[in-house]
């Protein structure tokens, strides 16, 4: 993970100040406080961000790119504005290397279906690691299946860390793409992508990031983490649904060819042939999530409004704080304990099933997901069919943490 830039020292982070910021943190469910421990799945949403897209409907609506009116002007420059301030989260060197897809999905499925179909040949080799979520997998085996690569998968530890020597012995001279979780969904564990990308890099290879859950926790500056590829989704970022954003090197966009064609992503069209817009209108083909980019532009606003340095450092307290508690609970044990990780907590309890657990803690108000969270050959190599997982926001507290554990131990007078 990225350090964070040097920025003003806060004593604390000031949780209830951003709890405030969160409308539906104040509503109850079944009589109970809402504790929502689910972020990794989708984070809920500041009112600076609700704020933001009901602008949008109630005020300045109109299709983008497209009218010589004002309102069409105002919301083209709006979604461009959104654009730029991506750009400046992830430091983009140039505003065209960010598009804007429907989410981190569709980003992967568009390089592999633009730049795999056009780079990458039979016998080639795509790196991915036993971590991966099936949206990190599918589009790689879509890829194997139409032109014969190979899919090589990276080992992982039973502490959930991913080593790097190991991660060294999968890449070779046949390797063309890396293609890995900076952060997982399950474990938590914190890849080591910096060095991997050294590794790919010295390889010959490219290296695209799945940020999903990466981004959410910690600064992540593009440049300096050395990827040529890193995706993310919009609506885990504390933006809407319906929006995320690949970044690309200027030069792997400008050598793509399109993904999908369409209204906005030509240059001229005639009967006999078509020529292309420059990236990133060349990506966007159709009308584009509007509401939902500028809504993320909120998102990052917001973010930026807050240290982002001491939020970093209050989500690892929490999940410090969540491991040590949970693994004094009688029968549970944690799925997910390397050394590097941002705050998600897998974990299973002995006689319960975690789908059973997760309706019980819903009594008691307490969100959190079960399941195979979407990563089922992770499961098979851990030995589970399913985990229940806490995920921790900015807006979490250690009391929260309190009520989950409280709630774990009613939970096993109700199951077992
Ligand atoms: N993980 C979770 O509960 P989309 O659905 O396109 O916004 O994101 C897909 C995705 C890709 N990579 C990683 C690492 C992810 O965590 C996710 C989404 C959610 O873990 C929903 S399955």
């Amino acid at each position: 993970m990225t350090s964070h830039p040097a920025k003003k020292i806060v004593p604390a982070f000031d949780v209830a100040k951003v709890r405030a910021d969160f409308p539906i943190l104040s509503r109850t469910v079944h009589g109970k406080p809402l504790v929502f421990l689910d972020s990794a799945a989708s984070a809920q949403k500041p009112r600076q961000v609700i704020d933001a897209v009901t602008k949008v409907y109630s005020d300045e609506y109109a299709n983008v790119h497209r009218g010589a009116y004002y309102l069409s002007e105002t919301a083209t420059a709006n979604y461009e504005a959104a654009r730029e301030k991506v750009r400046g989260f992830i430091n983009a060197k140039n505003v065209s290397e960010i598009v804007f897809t429907k989410g981190a999905t569709e980003a992967i499925n568009l390089v592999a279906a633009t730049y795999g179909r056009a780079f990458i040949k039979a016998g080639d080799e795509v790196v991915i690691t036993a971590v991966e979520h099936h949206s990190n997998i599918v589009p790689w085996q879509l890829l194997r299946d139409a032109t014969g690569c190979v899919l090589r998968i990276a080992p992982v530890s039973p502490d959930g860390s991913v080593d790097l020597a190991e991660f060294a012995k999968v890449i070779g001279p046949k390797t063309k793409l890396v293609a890995i979780a900076h952060v997982s969904n399950v474990l938590g564990t914190v890849l080591p992508v910096r060095e991997i990308a050294g590794l790919a890099h010295a390889a010959g290879a490219k290296i695209m990031l799945d940020g999903c859950q990466g981004i959410v926790h910690r600064h992540v500056d593009v440049q300096d983490l050395g990827c040529d590829f890193y995706v993310f989704s919009g609506h885990k970022l504390y933006g809407p649904t319906g929006i995320g954003v690949l970044w690309a090197r200027a030069e792997l966009l400008d050598a793509m060819p399109p993904y999908q064609g369409g209204g906005d992503m030509i240059d001229t069209v005639t009967f006999a042939k078509t020529t292309w817009a420059p990236a990133p209108a060349k990506f966007e083909a159709g009308t584009p999530p509007i509401a939902q980019a500028i809504g993320l532009g909120a998102a990052v606003d917001y973010l930026n409004s807050l240290d982002r340095v001491a939020a970093a450092d209050h989500e690892d307290a929490l999940l410090r704080y969540a491991m040590t508690r949970l693994a004094q609970v009688p029968g549970v044990r944690l799925i997910g304990t390397a050394p590097h990780k941002a705050a998600v907590q897998s974990f299973v309890m002995d006689g319960a099933h975690p789908h059973d657990l997760a309706t019980v803690l819903d009594r008691h108000g307490v969100c959190v997901r079960a399941g195979h969270h979407c990563a089922q050959p992770l499961m098979e190599i851990l030995g589970v069919s399913a985990t229940t997982r806490a995920s921790f926001g900015i807006y979490n507290t250690m009391e929260e943490v309190d009520v989950l554990v409280h709630a774990l131990i009613r939970a096993q007078e109700v199951l077992l």
